[in-house]
């Protein structure tokens, strides 16, 4: 649909992040004139404001599922809070924040239809559990929890209120880069049979590759996630992982990728993850760009 209300819904939380930096993502892309910029395109915004404050702390007690109470908590914030959004305007934009917020969406949207599809835009393919990495950061655990894969954590399936909350066939993978998977999500991606678009294949053409990535999702409400570590970090210098340099689409690439998707008339939720807006201090006119570009989304 063509969105002409949205509620935005701050989730500024980095506890299942690598350290601190994302909790401040939706401070700063309030200041950098986010809603300003929708609503100069005629938007009716409704700002629901934010969930709790939850600064990446390391957690010693669980090494392997860091701050996982903390993360629950987030993510019941943001279903809450989506829920709501969802009875009152056509589109929610959730601000991350890790990209554990899509849990949150996609349980307040499964409550709304029991059907959803969610398009994952992230160089990452998020299959993680605390059985196949030892870094311990629930980050990058987010989409096994929505498909409820062995190893996931108990506390974070509880948040999630039922288990798996996603069929694989209502998930599609898109702009991932397959060189970054660890060997364990292989072979999750491979068992359950996940479709998706590698990074290569949306820089061919853009617009096609997420033509052809939402036709394979179902005819529920549609959710899609932007991981900004997608970009091409030296042409979108925003993202807490700086692995993509010179690697990936660049910002304009995947805004007309994405655009496909915000206007598919099944589309009711965007969120944002991992913009670390200390990555962009020498560079603070990415972050207006990046503002500027997710209010073109709409
Ligand atoms: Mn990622």
């Amino acid at each position: 649909m063509t969105a002409k209300t949205l509620t935005v819904i701050g989730a500024p939380s980095s506890a299942g992040s690598y350290a601190a930096g994302q909790e401040q993502a939706p401070r700063v892309l309030r200041e950098h004139g986010l809603l300003e910029r929708l609503r100069a395109r005629g938007i009716a915004v409704l700002d629901s404001g934010d969930g709790p404050l939850q600064v990446w702390t390391p957690d010693r007690a669980h090494p392997l599922a860091q701050n996982v109470g903390q993360v629950a908590e987030s993510v019941l914030a943001v279903s809450e809070a989506t829920k709501r959004a969802l009875a009152q305007t056509d589109a929610v934009l959730v601000l991350g924040g890790n990209c554990l917020v899509t849990l949150g969406v996609m349980r307040a949207l499964t409550e709304h239809d029991p059907a959803p599809g969610l398009l994952y835009a992230d160089r990452h393919s998020d299959l993680n559990t605390p059985a196949t990495t030892t870094d311990g950061a629930l980050d990058w655990m987010g989409v096994a929890h929505l498909l409820g894969v062995e190893g996931a954590t108990s506390e974070l399936l509880d948040a999630l209120g039922r288990s798996p909350l996603l069929a694989p066939s209502s998930l599609h993978l898109f702009g991932i880069d397959p060189d970054a998977a660890t060997p364990g999500e292989r072979r999750i991606r491979d068992g359950l049979g996940l479709t998706m678009t590698t990074a290569d294949q949306l820089r061919d053409d853009p617009a096609a590759a997420a033509r052809a990535a939402v036709s394979t999702l179902p005819d529920g409400p549609l959710a899609v996630h932007l991981d900004v570590d997608l970009l091409d970090f030296t042409d979108a210098p925003i993202a807490e992982d700086t692995g993509g340099r010179n690697t990936g689409p660049t910002l304009a690439e995947a805004m007309d990728a994405l655009r496909v998707a915000t206007h598919d008339p099944r589309f009711r939720a965007l969120s944002v993850g991992e913009l670390n807006p200390t990555r962009a201090a020498g560079d603070p006119a990415a972050i207006d760009r990046f503002a500027d570009a997710l209010a073109g989304l709409f």
